[in-house]
């Protein structure tokens, strides 16, 4: 069986975080082993408290999962310290393993997941990633993206890795279109579904990501992991248990029962 790693915070809420990422795992059919970074206290409507795990003892929980397992591919998400980040360049800079980044910032329901003095640092995870996979905010924070401007593209184009951007919409034929895009070789590629009209989006950035995760492990190219993961998340959405006062979780298994059927 494919086993794959996540580095990523709790998520007390069940929606997002490791948890989203193992039930990601799970509805693909990888073993999802896991490294914790941080504790948040949290539910669908934000996050009350953040506790940090020692540095130390994130690098233990990595390279003991090293140690045992052959490992296909690693996401990583929440990062939160300038500590944190360090210590895990240093153990992926010797990887030969296909490294998903997630640049986490903020919640989608607006709460702080990175210190504003870690911003600069988690840019040089970039050239030991094979993708990363910024949200639109993310993208502007990072690289000053502008889906109109040829010197941001230009910029994204001369990453060390390649990078899809997620979350951004556009209307179409009177449709309003959920939209990813791939900078990929110098090449762009646009992904899209159908925007569905709702707040149960909690946890779809990590889940797409664990998606990509998956999807590598298994074989599949980086594009077909993004079209996959995509049609993912809009079933996963679409089926969404509706439970909680903000921001709903996903439904992982119904999300995937529906995209391979
Ligand atoms: O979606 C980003 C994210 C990552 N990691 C953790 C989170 C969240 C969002 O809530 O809680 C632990």
């Amino acid at each position: 069986m494919k086993t794959v790693l996540t580095i990523a915070g709790s998520d007390s809420s069940g929606g997002a975080g490791i948890q989203a990422d193992l039930k990601t795992f799970e509805a693909f059919g990888v073993f999802g082993c896991s490294a914790l970074t941080v504790l948040t206290a949290q539910n669908t409507k934000g996050v009350t408290n953040i506790q940090e795990v020692p540095a130390s003892f994130v690098r233990e929980q990595i390279q003991t999962v090293l140690d045992d397992f052959e490992i296909s591919a690693i996401k990583i998400g929440m990062l939160f310290s300038n500590e944190i980040i360090n210590t895990v360049r240093e153990i992926i800079k010797d990887l030969d393993i296909p490294i998903i980044f997630d640049p986490v910032f903020i919640s989608k329901a607006g709460s702080k997941l990175l210190n504003d003095d870690a911003v600069e640092n988690l840019k040089t995870l970039f050239k030991y990633s094979t993708i990363i996979t910024p949200n639109l905010y993310e993208a502007k924070a990072l690289f000053n993206y502008d889906k109109l401007d040829e010197e941001s593209i230009k910029k994204i184009n001369n990453l060390p890795c390649k990078v899809v951007i997620k979350n951004d919409k556009v209307q179409k034929d009177e449709k309003l279109l959920s939209i990813d895009t791939l900078f990929e070789d110098k090449e762009k590629k646009v992904f899209y579904t159908k925007l569905i009209d709702t707040t149960n989006t909690h946890g779809t950035g990590c889940s797409f990501s664990s998606a990509i995760t998956a999807n590598i492990a298994l074989g599949k190219s980086i594009e077909e992991s993004i079209k996959i993961s995509k049609d993912f998340i809009y079933y996963a959405v679409k089926n969404a248990p509706n439970i909680g006062h903000g921001m709903g979780p996903i439904a992982h298994k119904k999300g995937f029962e529906c995209l391979t059927n």
